[in-house]
């Protein structure tokens, strides 16, 4: 009997699992364009019309490839809305009861197509999402044990079993981690950018569609300049590899007004959805570094995001389970500060970072880590406020790479899971890796008075608030000891000025 099989708008890879398992000759790929995937979070106008033109253009290569694909446009008038919806219909109308499928990147849908408990009158093949170099089982049976899980631990397993930059069983050049390297300060003059594309017909289609139904969305349609399918992604690679790859590591952590990618790669988008794969990046690193047109910090340090990183923190989101993202172990409770949607604050780390999320759909790991987290961690902002606004923010988004990012990594709201200590600094870390202060209203010198860099008082009251919890830890035994040494009324000021900036916050007073 003729098999449906399911392709969902970030699983665009022709070796997918739910693929492999099918027959070309007899059975019928199902891909949908669903209201409800495009609104169960406000996603970027940016991501929508990535995703959509994506899906055409890949179920275009699966046709010419042999495949028959019964596709539905947004706007069909039979578009039931959702990915089960369009399932049961072609089912209905190619006279089946069975469908491929590959294990989704969220919960929800997974539930929704019948996967732990949930229910659907249909019968599903599952499939294991084999894109990623750990399966949840290896995950899992890594994990089993461990009181808390380190991701340096895990990335050490993944060189072994990929072999990327190994020397027999030893790391090549004698390290596993070359950070020590890395971490400069911005330099001078970057003159490199992300590979751009211009949009061709489908891709222009496209932007019509989202930009008349998600008008109302946060974030910028347009320029849009993302590549669209596989070819064109390879190239952003190659263009990556040879242009900014070399800098990546001395520079990963640097910020530059006006600089929205510095020798970041920009391929997220791109391997989250499945137009190029994990290893086919590393290889592309590692021999670049073989050739030796890259320094080994640049190599590892770019090879240990995607294969260490990547995975780790996909590995958590199905390990802890669908209430990942509702832990809140700080209990924070503060709503999200409206400059986050319309980036009218005075300080400038945070008015620079929204403003090019809102126009590129991006910021690099350290901008949505030190400043957008940093500010909502300090702040006491509810994780599950501040995962909705990253997850309606970038265009990389998926709830498998959304949770542990946010509710462990940046958030703490784990408990301290993944994390040894919570991501929170002062300003004096933002002024010592960015420029940002130098155009600030506050004063980044300043611990008190009426130009205090925000970040300065909040951290000392983050760090006072949350002592019973925290000083114990020997990691931030240091903090502790200098706030202790610090003079008592020169304590209780700030602690004072930290409140009346907070009473501030939640009153909506622009800050
Ligand atoms: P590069 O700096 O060039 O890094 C190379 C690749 O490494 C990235 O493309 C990405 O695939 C991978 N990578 C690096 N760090 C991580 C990480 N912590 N988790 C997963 N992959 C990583 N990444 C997403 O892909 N989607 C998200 O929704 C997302 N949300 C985040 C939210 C927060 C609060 C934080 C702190 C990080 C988040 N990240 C997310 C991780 C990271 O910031 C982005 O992967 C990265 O900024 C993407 O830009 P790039 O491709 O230029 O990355
Ligand atoms: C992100 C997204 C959007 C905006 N639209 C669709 C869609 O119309 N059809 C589809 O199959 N997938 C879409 N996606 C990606 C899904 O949301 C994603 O597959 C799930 O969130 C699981 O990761
Ligand atoms: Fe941000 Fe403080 Fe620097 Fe202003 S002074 S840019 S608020 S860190």
């Amino acid at each position: 009997m003729v098999s449906l099989v399911l392709v969902l708008g970030d699983q665009l890879t022709p070796s997918l699992a739910a693929l492999a398992a099918a027959d070309k000759a007899r059975d019928t790929v199902v891909m949908a364009e669903v209201m409800e995937e495009a609104t169960y979070v406000p996603h970027h106008p940016k991501k929508i019309a990535f995703c959509l033109a994506a899906m055409r253009k890949f179920a275009a290569a699966l046709e010419a490839d042999g495949w028959q694909v019964a596709y539905t446009r947004l706007d069909d008038p039979e578009n039931t809305g959702s990915i089960p919806g369009e399932l049961l219909r072609r089912a209905d109308q190619y006279g089946t009861d069975t469908a491929h499928v590959t294990q989704p990147g969220e919960w929800r849908l997974f539930e929704a197509l019948g996967g732990r408990g949930g229910d659907v009158p249909l019968t599903v093949r599952w499939h294991a999402d084999d894109r990623f170099v750990c399966s949840t089982k290896a995950f899992d049976a890594w994990a089993e044990g461990r009181k808390s899980l380190r991701m340096e631990h895990f990335y050490r397993e993944m060189r072994r079993k990929t072999g990327l930059l190994m020397d027999g069983d030893q790391p090549a050049g004698g390290q596993w981690n070359y950070d020590h390297d890395n971490r400069k300060p911005p330099p001078d003059g970057i003159e490199t950018a992300p590979m751009q594309f211009t949009p061709d017909d489908t891709v222009n289609e496209v932007l019509d569609l989202v930009g008349t139904k998600f008008r109302r969305n946060f974030g910028a349609l347009r320029p849009f300049r993302f590549a669209t399918d596989r070819s064109q992604a390879r190239r952003a690679l190659a263009h990556f590899v040879k242009h900014a790859l070399p800098h990546f590591g001395d520079y990963q952590d640097a910020m530059l007004t006006g600089q929205r990618f510095l020798y970041h790669s920009v391929l997220s988008v791109y391997l989250n959805a499945g137009l190029l794969t994990p290893m086919e990046i590393c290889r592309a690193v590692e021999d670049a570094w073989k050739a030796g047109d890259v320094p080994i910090n640049a190599a590892e340090g770019f090879i240990r995001q995607v294969i260490g990183w990547r995975e780790f923190i996909r590995g958590i989101y199905f390990r802890e389970g669908p209430d990942y993202v509702r832990r809140n172990a700080l209990n924070h409770q503060r709503k999200l500060p409206a400059f986050y949607w319309t980036g009218e604050t005075d300080m400038h780390c945070i008015a620079e970072t929204v403003e090019q999320t809102r126009d590129a759909a991006y910021a690099h790991h350290i901008q949505r880590l030190m400043v957008t987290g940093n500010f909502a961690l300090l702040a006491g902002v509810a994780p599950a406020e501040v995962h909705d606004w990253y997850m309606a923010s970038y265009a990389d988004a998926y709830g498998w790479v959304m949770a542990a990012n946010v509710i462990g990594m940046s958030q703490f709201a784990d408990g301290g899971l993944m994390a040894s200590k919570p991501y929170v600094s002062s300003g004096s870390y933002i002024d010592r890796m960015s420029d940002y202060c130098r155009s600030c209203r506050y004063r980044v010198k300043d611990k008190t008075g009426p130009d205090a860099c925000p970040f300065n008082l909040l951290y000392w009251q983050f760090l006072d608030r949350h002592r019973a919890r925290f000083e114990g830890n020997p990691r931030m035994a240091q903090m502790y000891r200098t706030w202790d040494r610090m003079d008592g009324d020169r304590r209780e000021t700030v602690l004072r000025e930290a409140e009346v900036f907070l009473d501030r916050l939640s009153k909506g007073a622009r800050v």
